[in-house]
C-alpha cells in the first residue's frame, strides 16, 4: 500500500519540492495549510503538483487543529517544514516566532505521541542554532550551538524536544540540520532572491538600485530541490538520527551579488548596490559552513548544484519571470 506523508510548509520554498519528491515515489501526500484570505499555490504549481497534494486545515499554533489532522490522516511520515522562517523579523515578532517555531513543534510530537506514535518524524532545524560558533571553521552535528536571534533560539528548543521525544517515548524523531538552501521559489525576502530579483529588474531596466545590508557575512548555500532528498533519506533509515545537510563551500553575500549581476551580463555591479541600515540586524551570524560528512557517509546523500550553476537558475528564473510579465502587458 501506498505510504501516507503529512508536510507542514506545504506552500513554502522546501515544501512544493518535497512534495514533488514524495509523489513521483508514489506516496499519498497531504499538506497543512493554515487558514488564509487569499492563499497563494504558485510554488506549488512551479514545480507542478498542486493537483496532486490533497489539503489539511490547520496551524502550528493550534493545537487542537493539529490533533484533528493527525487523526484523520494517519500518517506514515511527517514533515515538520512549517516555520516563521525569516531571521530579519523574528526580533519583531520573537513571540510569534516562538509560539510557531517552538511551541508549535512541541504541540505537532504530542498529537503524533498520542494518535500515530509509530509516524517517523523530521523536524526542519537550521544552521542559525550554531550562531557564533564552529569547529576551524566548520559547523558539525557536534559543534556546539550559539544562536543570535529569536528565530534560531526558537529552533533549538524544537531541535531538543525532537531528540527528547526521541528519547523519552522511543518515536522515530530526526533533526535535519540544514545551512541555507535557495531555489527560484525562495521567499523574495531572503537575500539570494532579493537580489537574483534585484538584478533581473535591472537587467531589464525596471529598476536602476539594490538596496542591501551585510556584505561580509557568509554562507553555504546549496539547493533546495537537492536538500529534501536528504530529509526523505533520514526517515528511511534503520534507526532516527540527527544530520548536518551543506555543501562544504561557504560565500560571502559580496560574492553572491557579484555572480548574479555576472550570471546577467552586467559588470560594474557596484554601481547599482547601495547599503542600507535598514537591513542589517541587531546581532549577525558571521560565518556559516557545514561539515557534511556524515550525510554523505550514512545516508549516502550529495548535493548536485554548484553555487554557480544555483545562482544562474535564480538569475535566469526571474529575467524569465519579468520578461513574461512585459509581453503579457
Ligand atoms: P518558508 O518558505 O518560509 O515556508 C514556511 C512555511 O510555513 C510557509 O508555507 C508558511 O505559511 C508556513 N507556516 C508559517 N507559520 C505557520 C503556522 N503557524 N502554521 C502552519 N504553517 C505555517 O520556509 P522554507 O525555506 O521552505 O523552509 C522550510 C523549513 O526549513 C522552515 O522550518 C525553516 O525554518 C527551515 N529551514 C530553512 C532553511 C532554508 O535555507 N530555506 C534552512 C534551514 C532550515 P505561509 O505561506 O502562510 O507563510
Ligand atoms: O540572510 C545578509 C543577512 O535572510 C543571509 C533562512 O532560510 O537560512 C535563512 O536565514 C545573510 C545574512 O538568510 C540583506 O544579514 C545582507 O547574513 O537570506 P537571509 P538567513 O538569515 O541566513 C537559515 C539557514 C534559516 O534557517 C532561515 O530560515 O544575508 N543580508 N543584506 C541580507 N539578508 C536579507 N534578508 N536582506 C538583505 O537585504
Amino acid at each position: 500500500m501506498a505510504k501516507t506523508a503529512l508536510i507542514t510548509g506545504i506552500l513554502g520554498q522546501d515544501g512544493p519540492y518535497l512534495a514533488k519528491l514524495l509523489l513521483e515515489k508514489g506516496y499519498k501526500v497531504y499538506g497543512l495549510i493554515r487558514r488564509y484570505s487569499n492563499p497563494s499555490f504558485d510554488n506549488l504549481d512551479y514545480v507542478g503538483v498542486t493537483k496532486d497534494v490533497n489539503f489539511a486545515e490547520g496551524d502550528l499554533t493550534d493545537e487542537s487543529s493539529l490533533i484533528n489532522v493527525i487523526k484523520n490522516v494517519r500518517p506514515d511520515e511527517v514533515y515538520n517544514l512549517a516555520a516563521q522562517s525569516f531571521v530579519g523579523s523574528s526580533w519583531e515578532q520573537a513571540k510569534l516566532t516562538t509560539e510557531v517555531n517552538a511551541t508549535g513543534v512541541l504541540y505537532l510530537l504530542n498529537a503524533l505521541k498520542y494518535f500515530s506514535p509509530t509516524a517517523k518524524f523530521y523536524q526542519a532545524s537550521t544552521s542559525e542554532m550554531f550562531g557564533l560558533s564552529n569547529d576551524d571553521g566548520y559547523q558539525g552535528e557536534t559543534t556546539q550551538f550559539h544562536p543570535r536571534s529569536p528565530y534560531g533560539v526558537s529552533k533549538v528548543y524544537a531541535y531538543w524536544m525532537t531528540v527528547n521525544f526521541r528519547e523519552s517515548y522511543n518515536m522515530f524523531t530526526a533533526n535535519g540540520i540544514l545551512f541555507n538552501h535557495e531555489s527560484p521559489i525562495r521567499g523574495i525576502q531572503f537575500v539570494t532572491r532579493k537580489i537574483t530579483d534585484g538584478v533581473a529588474q535591472i537587467k531589464l531596466g525596471l529598476k536602476d538600485e539594490l538596496r542591501l545590508g551585510n556584505l561580509d557575512s557568509s554562507r553555504d548555500w546549496g539547493f533546495a530541490g537537492d536538500y529534501v532528498e536528504a530529509m526523505y533519506l533520514m526517515l528511511q533509515q534503520e534507526t532516527p538520527d540527527d544530520y548536518v545537510v551543506a555543501t562544504g563551500e561557504t560565500h560571502t553575500v559580496r560574492q553572491f551579488v557579484e555572480a548574479a549581476f555576472k550570471s546577467a551580463g552586467i559588470d560594474d555591479w557596484e554601481k547599482y548596490v547601495k547599503i542600507d541600515p535598514r537591513f542589517q540586524r541587531p546581532a549577525e551570524v558571521p560565518h556559516l559552513r557545514g561539515k557534511v560528512d556524515k550525510a554523505k557517509n550514512k545516508l549516502g546523500w550529495e548535493p548536485k548544484v554548484s553555487f554557480e550553476g544555483l545562482v544562474d537558475m535564480m538569475v535566469k528564473a526571474d529575467i524569465e519571470r519579468y520578461e513574461k510579465k512585459i509581453a503579457q502587458k
